[in-house]
Formats: C-alpha cells, structure tokens, sequence
C-alpha cells in the first residue's frame, strides 16, 4: 500500500499522534532541519529555519519562520524565502543569519548550487525581497581550493560589517572564513578565522557561528563528518582566533547549533534535533526534525560552556511530585503516583554519595520491561550515557547507544535534568554537559520512570517530576486581518 505525508494510514496517523514532540518547535507537517537567522528583534524571538514543505524527507529548502514574546508561546509564521526559478538560490534557500543594518532587517544565506551568498530584506519581518545582485559573494576565495562554502555567520565590529563562512581547505581540514563589509552588499575577503584538523574536528565547518562569552569569544562549528556541534573557546586578535578550550555542544542528536543574543543579554542556542527512525517512518509520520530546547551558554571558569535550559520553559509546569531519599539499588520501582502515565514529563534528580559503577534513571518503561531508555552517568568510564538498545520495539528505530566524555569533580554529585516530549528526550547533566536522543517507545503503557544503579548504590536525594503541556502554536493573522 502507498501512502502520502499527507494521508497516513491509521498505524501512521499513531505514531504521527504519539510520537510527535510538543514541547520542541516544528512546522505543522514536512521537514526541519538548521535553524537559521535568530535574531531578538523589537521585543520578539525569531527563529527562521530550514523548512522542506514538500516532503518529511531531505529535499528543496525554504527559511519557515517562528515568532514569540516568550519562548513558550509561538506564531508560526508565512514562509520567508523560497526558491526562485533560474536564481542563484534554485536549488535551496540554505542556511544563513538575520541582522539588522541601517535599521532594515536583512537575511544572508547561501543560495545553491553552486554555493553563494545572497541577501534578502524587510520593512515588517514578514515579506522579504531578496536583492537585485545577488549572489553578493559569488565564489571561493581566489587559489583556495574549498571544500564547502556556505551558512554566513555576520556581526559588526568597527564600524565594518565582519562575516564567517563555513568551509574546508582540501586535504587541511574545515575552515571559517572571514570576509568584511561596509554595507553587507560588497565584501572582502580576509583571511581564514580558524582552521582545524581534517582528522581530528573535520573536513568541512558547517554553520559557523562566532560571538563574545564573558572575557573570551566562542566558535561554534558543525563538522562534516563528526555529525555533533563543537565549540572553542578561546582568543580573538587581530581579526584571527585562537582556541583554547575545546568541547561538545551535545553528544546526541543535535547539529548546526546557532544563537542569538536577546534582549536581556543573554546568549541563547538552538539546534537541530533529527528524528532517530528510517526515512520510511519519517515519511508514514509526514514530519521530521524539531528544533531543540532554547538553551542559555555562559562561560565557565575552565573556558568549558555551562548550558542550561532556558527559564521560561518553568511556565510549561503543570502537577508537581517529588520524592526524596531511595537507594537506586534497591528501589529501582519508583511509586505509581509520582509516575503518572505522561509522556511530557521534566526530571530534576539529585543522586547524593554513590559507589555505583553506572547510575541514573530509566525512562519511558513498560511494566514488563519490554521497552525503556537508560539515562546514567557511568562513573567507570567517565562518560554521559543513553542507553537504547530496549528504547522501542519498532524495528524501524535506532538502537545505537549515545555518549559522550563527563566525569564529576571529587566531591561532586550527579544532577539529571530531564525533558520528555514524546520520541524527545534532551538531557542536561550538572550544567555542564547535554546529551539529545530519540526514541520512539512503542507500548501505550511506557511511561514509567526508575532509578536505575549498576555495580553498587547509589543514593538518589530528591527527584522533582512535572508534567509539561505543550507549547502554545497561535494561528498567524495576517496584517489587516489582525484586531
Ligand atoms: N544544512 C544546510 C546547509 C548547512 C547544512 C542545508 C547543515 O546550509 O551546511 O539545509 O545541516
């Protein structure tokens, strides 16, 4: 039997119903993937990003666009760009940024193929023209032989309009590309920015993204073929950066992480989370990818990022439980009524004093066992752990386990916190270190939590569970209509 995005059979329309996240930023139906051009604009969030209407597949890309007052409740906005026939960007609107300059807000993305810079502009945020000479970057470099040249990343700085776009030297390893601008229409190239390793960050930097944090100025990049976000920290001189610190944005699924300073000057991130299903599911489902949580960086005293989710998520709170002082070991089952049958949940746990070689919690658990998700600090190995090899019954889900380096300080503890949205799950471990995983639980009853501790106890002090109701969507009213 065929069937269309648009028209699931009815074990579709259940996995497109139970699967689907609530709580995380899609369109309504088709694809997502990099969020693009956020900006804090007069007041409100905008969140642009890669939108293939056409299919829950990869395919044509448009810019969608999200707006909020609050990050908690979004209007889903009229496309922004899309392809035009026979221009530079036919092939796909790709990523890019949003800023404002001489107050007109302007959009710089790469159109394709091949890969080139194009401009486009507002008077109200909603309708955008794209500029009469475009491309306004047309190649590479003279005598650079690239391996990507794409994703603009712009800021101001003396006066001069500063841009990085994300590329590779063949056979060195990826690259961001600096190039400057009065007026965000003729642009010099400079220099590279940075250059990194092809065998240990990467052939090719995706969606560079490059800002000041606390005394020091921070790189994000999104390696081909690393498929995580990396970020450096370190020194910006002479218009060239030296890292100095180097780390993971998130060891799951989660890429082309980009930010936006906002009105309260706070740096804030948003990535890509892809699905963890095959093509086949994403299309019966018809959509794929949500953007993640919003996320606030602040710069640590070892030049690691400390990352948090951002505080406005608190109003998605509905019933509170908590429950205090269990030994992981011994009281894996965790009462009925702090568990409830929610699969849009948020955990804070605070484990105390452990010996245990591997502790945490289990999530989304059926009561025979038959599916559930392990999410655990292994104190052995020094590693932040998702644990799916029995996250699902559908044989269409991925059962990889997802990792990443964490070790605690002596004397610290463990701090999960937890955010279930249906096949979402993003995990924050002490501040420092996330971790974003799909899983696609299958049963109606897997929705029970336990404590979970391997090679010893583990003393869990205090769990907090809310219950989360989804973000509010507003319809869009078109100007004129509104009121
Ligand atoms: N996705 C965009 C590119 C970017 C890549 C195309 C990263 O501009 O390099 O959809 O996911």
């Amino acid at each position: 039997m065929t069937s269309s995005p648009q028209t699931p059979d009815s074990a579709e329309t259940h996995d497109s119903v139970s699967q689907r996240p609530v709580m995380h930023l899609m369109p309504p139906s088709q694809w997502l993937n990099d969020p693009n051009g956020l900006i804090f604009h007069e007041g409100q969030y905008h969140l642009f990003y890669q939108y293939g209407p056409e299919k829950a597949n990869w395919g044509l890309k448009y810019w969608g666009h999200f707006v909020s007052r609050d990050l908690v409740t979004w209007t889903h906005l009229p496309i922004a760009l899309a392809p035009t026939p026979g221009g530079p960007d036919k092939d796909g609107c790709w990523s890019g940024s949003a800023v404002v300059h001489n107050g007109v807000p302007t959009l710089i993305y790469t159109g394709v193929h091949p890969e080139v810079q194009c401009l486009a502009t507002s008077d109200n945020m909603l309708a955008w023209r794209k500029h009469p000479g475009n491309p306004v970057i047309a190649a590479p470099p003279d005598g650079l032989e690239v391996t990507g040249f794409r994703d603009p990343c712009p800021w101001q700085e003396d006066g001069l309009w500063h841009l990085l776009l994300g590329s590779g030297i063949k056979d060195v390893g990826g690259a961001a590309l600096l190039y400057t601008s009065p007026d965000l229409t003729y642009w010099q190239y400079r220099h590279p920015l940075c250059i990194g390793n092809k065998d240990e960050t990467g052939t090719v930097w995706e969606c560079p993204d490059f800002f000041p944090l606390g005394d020091k100025w921070v790189l994000l990049v999104s390696p081909i073929p690393l498929g995580r976000v990396l970020y450096f920290t370190g020194t910006y001189r002479d218009k060239k950066f030296t890292p100095e610190v180097q780390g993971v944005c998130d060891f799951g699924d989660f890429y082309a992480a980009k930010t936006m300073l906002d009105g309260q000057g706070r740096r804030l991130l948003w990535g890509w989370v892809w699905e963890g299903w095959s093509d086949e599911a994403q299309h019966r489902a018809g959509w794929a990818g949500a953007l993640s949580l919003p996320r606030v960086l602040s710069l640590r005293k070892d030049g690691t990022l400390s990352t948090e989710p951002a505080p406005e998520l608190e109003a998605l709170r509905q019933q509170h439980r908590r429950l205090t002082d269990r030994n992981a070991e011994t009281q894996a089952a965790l009462p009925e009524e702090i568990v409830g049958d929610s699969r849009t949940l948020e955990l804070r746990a605070e484990f105390g004093a452990a010996e245990a070689r591997q502790y945490g919690l289990r999530v989304r658990c059926s009561p025979d066992g038959s599916e559930e998700t392990l999410l655990y600090y292994d104190a052995a190995e020094k590693r932040l752990m998702a644990e799916r090899a029995h996250s699902s019954l559908n044989p269409e889900a991925k059962r990889e386990a997802q990792s990443g380096a964490f070790a605690l300080e002596p004397g610290e503890t463990l701090s999960l916190h937890i955010f279930l949205d249906n096949s979402l799950v993003e995990v924050y471990a002490n501040g420092r270190a996330c971790l974003t995983t799909r899983i696609y639980p299958t049963r109606a009853d897997s929705c029970g939590i336990r404590l979970y501790a391997q090679g010893g106890s583990a003393l869990l002090t205090s769990l907090d569970v809310w219950t989360l109701r989804p973000l509010t969507m507003q319809a869009y009213e078109p100007p004129g209509k509104a009121g």
